[in-house]
């Protein structure tokens, strides 16, 4: 079964294995350490179905961008915003839409700003300021590791987390999918194409262990730029490959980033599941940031509370982000959210 992609690569030569070159924009394939960790996971449950609420849920992310040492450059506030506009498109289909929990995280630092061109600066940037039990987003002006990258992501299994968008990738016309496509592998949905538990076969026959571990998401060879033709995929090889039929418009696909556009449902299952199971602190946050006495208003009420408490660990009252202290981040979030009315 695990040779059925070579074989079909085989049977049509088409300029010297084009059929799985990758586009240059996620770096996320999946090792084989981490694929390990997917089994050992999936095998206590982790990505069990979950009832999925009938109401959209709020999910809180905060926004970090980086800008050079004086302080010049970095993601426009318009565009930042209209990146998380797509977002939102795109995920509601899933039943999620993202909203910014706190300030703005300016990171002022031209090493950042300048050199994001490893893995471990990417790993140094994210863990500055992230804010707990809420999705990380860095935002830098080129990403490269070891290729030129539009995104990078964390799976909830990976040890440094939080997200690192190129902005040139998000909130523009030519590109409303990256965005969707990385909050896509914080949620542990891996490439259509995906081989390292091996190929999916085009029967889906092995679909449960195989390829992207999701049954409705038809076997990919590698969706990539020049395979696709009007976000169709490209009819010869349709001829020669006539067993696949992948989707470009998947957004965990490498179809081009304006064709991508669609969760499947059982894309967005998995995605519930990681959202209840594997990091639940996300909905603990809740989604009235800054709210300590539960009335669902922020006002002096909760600024009370909040002062009354500061500095204590494991505070009765007060811990407005959840990460069972009272101090300075807890202040900000609800001074940033002061005056919300959260109650629909
Ligand atoms: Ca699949
Ligand atoms: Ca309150
Ligand atoms: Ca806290
Ligand atoms: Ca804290
Ligand atoms: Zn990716």
């Amino acid at each position: 079964m695990k040779s059925k992609k070579l074989i079909a690569g085989a049977l049509c030569l088409l300029g010297g294995g084009s059929v799985v070159q990758a586009e240059s924009g996620c770096d996320q394939a999946l090792t084989i350490e981490q694929a390990d960790r997917v089994l050992d996971l999936e095998a206590l449950g982790a990505w069990d179905p979950v009832v999925m609420p009938r109401m959209v849920q709020q999910i809180p992310m905060t926004f970090h961008i980086v800008r050079t040492s004086a302080g010049t450059g970095g993601i426009s506030v318009a565009q930042l915003n209209q990146g998380l506009a797509d977002l939102n498109d795109a995920f509601i289909q899933a039943g999620m839409e993202f909203f910014q929990a706190g300030p703005l995280d300016y990171i002022n630092d031209s090493n950042y700003y300048f050199g994001m061109t490893s893995r471990a600066k990417a790993d140094a940037l994210r863990q500055v300021n992230p804010a707990p039990n809420t999705i990380n987003v860095y935002f830098v002006p080129s990403l490269f590791v070891e290729q030129s990258l539009c995104g990078l992501s964390s799976f909830s299994f990976d040890p440094v987390q939080g997200i690192i968008i190129a902005s040139p990738c998000a909130g523009t016309p030519s590109n409303k999918s990256t965005f969707a496509h990385e909050v896509g592998h914080y949620f542990d949905l891996f490439h259509t194409h995906e081989t390292m538990f091996g190929a999916e076969c085009p029967n889906g026959s092995n679909c449960t262990t195989a390829g992207d571990l999701v049954c409705d998401t038809a076997a990919d060879p590698e969706l990539n730029d020049e395979n696709v033709t009007g976000c169709q995929y490209n009819e010869i090889l349709r001829l020669c490959l006539s067993f696949y039929h992948p989707d470009p418009t998947n957004m965990m696909s490498f179809g081009p980033e304006t064709c991508r556009m669609t969760f499947s449902a059982g894309q967005a299952e998995r995605m519930w599941s990681t959202l209840t199971n594997q990091r639940p602190g996300l909905l603990d946050f809740g989604t009235c940031p800054g709210d300590v006495t539960g009335d669902e208003v922020v006002d002096l009420d909760d600024l009370q509370v909040l002062l009354f408490n500061f500095g204590v660990v494991n505070p009765p009252a007060g811990d407005a982000d959840g990460d069972n202290d009272v101090d300075l981040d807890d202040l900000q979030l609800l001074l940033f959210n002061f005056g919300s009315l959260c109650a629909m």
